[in-house]
């Protein structure tokens, strides 16, 4: 009798197991007690793909941002949203790409908001009420949700800021504010209440930017352990202009000035990332919480020398084609990064093609609760769990508007681009040719006409961003 219980026991177990084994990584409702993390996603600014010491850097360091891959997954072919700032945080908030997602470029060409960069009127749009953000759905399941530094999806809308978008608290600055942007703003957000940062009045230089988010970001923490929080962490370093408090570790490096200036900013920012990492074991919510680690886009490389300069010197784009606002690799391909001990494999390294437009779903489904209908991206979290890498056979799309219309699309392992509306797409094959230097549109017509006829039904027209579609 004994016996049988046990036996019948086990069988329990085993089909348990084997439900379990269908579903390895399902965290859904019911485990939503024990699981349901909290989340920061930590976004560098323009950081290149070769400029972090894990992804090839040997001319600097990085080793915090480093220490983060050897405890968590470090992905080699992730993508952001877009080759350019807005558009990439559009796509990240809303989980749609860019031939779906609110805001396509930094500026736009009709309707929008009206400003001013620097002397020059431009337009540019924001998103609305109607633009569900990782914000919203989060605070929906019940986080805290924080944003600090850079939003860059307000324009001059001062009913578009963070606090409209899902968030409930905001520590950082707005492009309508001129006032707050810069690495030593003389003016900052706090929530909606704008105020004079000490020590930075009068183009004094006490308060270096990635510093006080780093600052605020530790404060956030401290203030929520005890409940469940998105952090939205995202530093506007290393971004143009080069301006940092000291050189560092490079100071004697016989480099010219600005290149050992880029160094000790990307430093720096390593060193302000080993503080928020500091915190979490300190306030033991280490592995109560998953920690992301990208960029926003591919390297700069112009308009000025130096940026060119700076990035040749480094490598910024390691193997890759091109910089920000280009649709090769180099513009759009990001490191990134997740921690989360206990879960997420330590030290692994995954060539599976994800991209922005997916946060949302990893971020719903991380939460336990529902992911919002008409989005474009998946739930990342059976692969970083090492679970599954079987997510369907897809395209990833992504549209840029600066250069005319250009197009490009990630499927299997082949990128297509279309630089010039009208033109034919150039194909490359990037598990041979990663720097994009061999067309292979030729040899492969069933892949050119299998992009082809994703690429009518991948986009729908713009209100912001007008094009006339040639037939
Ligand atoms: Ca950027």
């Amino acid at each position: 009798m004994k016996h049988n219980i046990s036996r019948r026991s086990f069988l329990q177990k085993v089909a348990v197991g084997a439900a379990a084994a269908s579903f390895p990584y399902q965290i859904g409702k019911a485990g939503a007690s024990v699981s349901r993390p909290n989340i920061i996603f930590i976004m560098a600014d323009d950081l290149g793909y070769g400029d972090i010491g894990c992804y090839g850097q040997k001319k600097f360091q990085t080793p915090n941002i480093d220490l983060i891959a050897t405890e968590g997954i470090r992905f080699t072919q992730c993508y952001a949203g877009s080759t350019i700032c807005a558009p990439s945080r559009s796509v990240l908030m809303t989980g749609q790409h860019t031939g779906h997602t609110r805001i396509r470029g930094n500026m736009c060409t009709v309707g929008g908001s009206i400003g001013y960069k620097g002397k020059q009127q431009v337009r540019r749009m924001y998103l609305t009420e109607e633009d569900q953000t990782v914000g919203n759905v989060l605070q929906k399941a019940g986080y805290k949700t924080c944003l600090i530094g850079k939003w860059h999806l307000g324009a001059y809308n001062p009913d578009a800021g963070p606090l409209d978008r899902g968030f409930d608290e905001f520590y950082g600055w707005l492009i309508r504010t001129g006032t707050t942007g810069g690495y030593y703003p003389p003016q900052r957000y706090r929530n909606r209440e704008l105020y004079d940062v000490p020590g930075n009045e009068n183009n004094a230089k006490s308060y270096y930017e990635p510093d006080k988010c780093t600052q605020e970001a530790i404060e956030f923490l401290k203030n929520n352990n005890n409940r469940r929080f998105f952090l939205y962490l995202a530093y506007n370093s290393p971004h143009s202009p080069l301006e940092v408090p000291d050189l560092g570790p490079y100071t004697d490096e016989d480099w010219p000035a600005h290149i050992k200036t880029y160094a000790a900013m990307v430093y720096r920012l390593d060193q302000n990332i080993r503080k928020v990492m500091q915190t979490l074991k300190e306030l033991n919510i280490d592995e109560k919480t998953i920690v992301f680690f990208c960029s926003d886009n591919g390297p700069r490389s112009e308009p000025t020398q130096q940026l060119t300069e700076v990035a040749d010197f480094f490598d910024s784009n390691g193997p890759l084609q091109g910089h920000k606002r280009d649709l090769y690799e180099g513009g759009i391909r990001v490191p990134m990064i997740v921690r989360w001990p206990g879960r997420v494999p330590a030290g692994k390294t995954s060539d599976f093609a994800w991209y922005f437009a997916d946060f949302l779903s990893t971020a719903a489904e991380l939460a336990g609760t529902e992911t919002p209908k008409n989005i474009d991206g998946v739930s990342i979290v059976p692969v970083m769990l090492g679970k599954s890498e079987d997510l369907g056979d897809r395209f990833l799309y992504w549209e840029y508007f600066e250069k005319g219309f250009q197009q490009a699309v990630r499927w299997r392992n082949f990128k297509a681009i279309r630089l010039k509306q009208g033109e034919p797409l150039l194909l490359f094959d990037l598990s041979e040719d990663i720097g994009e230097q061999n067309n292979v549109a030729e040899k492969h017509p069933e892949v050119i006409s299998q992009i082809e006829e994703y690429l009518k039904t991948a986009r729908t027209e713009s209100l912001n961003w007008p094009i006339k579609l040639e037939s």
